[in-house]
């Protein structure tokens, strides 16, 4: 199971790269959606497929066999594909709080960012996003106007780890201090700690710190956001025990459009038939309605 997702991650970043290397969008796009037909989660379409595809173009650029030009368009491809699966995917309920994401001054790498700053929208957070290159007072300043209470900082080249910690401490002496979480290459490659940051490698993991840190909670999620999960959960059992959505239907007493429906979160279940799924499964109710991630 496990060989088959990773080849099937190998293809799709493969094709992405080719698509990204040509420019060519809609095939990009296509790429994406097919991640998302397979039922990846944003978090491993943003660091399984988007990443490594960047990374590959990156260092096509920093060889020399692309042009800045060709390298450009392939990031602002990029950004669009982020912000697409951001769109497909189940948003949590707005929580409440707001957080500041962006590269630290001198930095203009900005896909990680964005890929932190989608994956805290998605959890349900009101997010700034600042893009690359931001000096500290300003983000001191929006810090003070918005009331952010988290400033996530992206650090990719090594001469800027002098700007996030001078970013650190500006923010520091705030009246309300924001909770600083850093990431990026220079921090993980570095092994950086900091007393005064959150230090965090990848950003799907700093989203579950956030929840803990905030104490943000499965209240948050919606009815749709629930039954997405449900339906996932089915098609990623009914997978795992070989039955195809017919055999399910029949085990459960339920038309085989009935599972199709629930798969993709589209069925309001009755507590009976949730029941009788989840015995055709061979699984709990509660494993069932457990909230997971959509991250
Ligand atoms: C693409 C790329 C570029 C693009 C950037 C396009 C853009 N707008 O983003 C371009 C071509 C413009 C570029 C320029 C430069 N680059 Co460059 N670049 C890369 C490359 C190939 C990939 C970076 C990337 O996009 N990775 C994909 C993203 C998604 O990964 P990521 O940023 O690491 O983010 C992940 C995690 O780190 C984490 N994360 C990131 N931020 C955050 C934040 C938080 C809060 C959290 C929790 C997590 C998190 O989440 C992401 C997913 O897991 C790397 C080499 C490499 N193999 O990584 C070199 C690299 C980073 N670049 C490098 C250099 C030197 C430069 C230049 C100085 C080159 C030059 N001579 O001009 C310039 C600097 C420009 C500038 N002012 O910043 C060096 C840095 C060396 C160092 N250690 O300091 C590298 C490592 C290449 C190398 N081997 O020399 N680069």
């Amino acid at each position: 199971m496990v060989t088959i997702e990773n080849s099937l991650i190998n293809k799709l970043t493969r094709r992405l790269t080719e698509g990204l290397r040509s420019g060519d969008q809609r095939q990009c796009l296509y790429v994406i959606d097919e991640a998302l037909d397979s039922r990846f989660s944003p978090g491993i379409i943003y660091t399984n497929i988007i990443s490594p595809a960047n990374v590959e173009i990156g260092n096509l650029w920093h060889k020399g066999h692309i042009s800045i030009a060709h390298e450009h368009v392939s990031t602002q491809i990029s950004m669009k594909l982020l912000d697409h699966v951001l769109d497909k995917s189940t948003n949590s309920l707005p929580n409440g709080l707001s957080a500041i994401v962006t590269s630290v001054q001198g930095d203009g790498h900005c896909l990680g960012a964005k890929m932190m700053s989608n994956l805290l929208s998605l959890d349900g957070w009101k997010v700034f996003y600042l893009g690359e290159n931001t000096p500290a007072d300003d983000i001191a300043r929006l810090v003070i106007e918005s009331g952010s209470k988290v400033v996530a900082l992206s650090v990719t080249l090594d001469r800027n780890i002098k700007n996030a910690i001078f970013s650190i401490e500006v923010l520091k002496n705030l009246i309300d201090p924001p909770l600083v979480v850093l990431g990026g290459a220079a921090i993980s490659e570095n092994l950086l700690e900091f007393n005064e940051a959150l230090v965090v490698t990848d950003p799907v993991s700093a989203v579950y710190k956030l929840r803990k840190e905030f104490c943000i909670g499965a209240e948050h999620l919606t009815l749709n956001g629930l039954l997405a999960q449900i339906g996932i959960k089915v098609f990623e059992k009914r997978k795992a025990i070989g039955r195809s959505q017919g055999q399910l239907a029949e085990l459960a007493g339920v038309d085989k459009a009935y599972i199709s429906l629930v798969e993709n979160g589209k069925q309001n279940l009755t507590m009976g038939r949730l029941l009788r799924i989840a015995q055709a499964l061979d699984i709990s109710v509660s494993d069932l309605l457990e909230t997971s991630s959509n991250l």
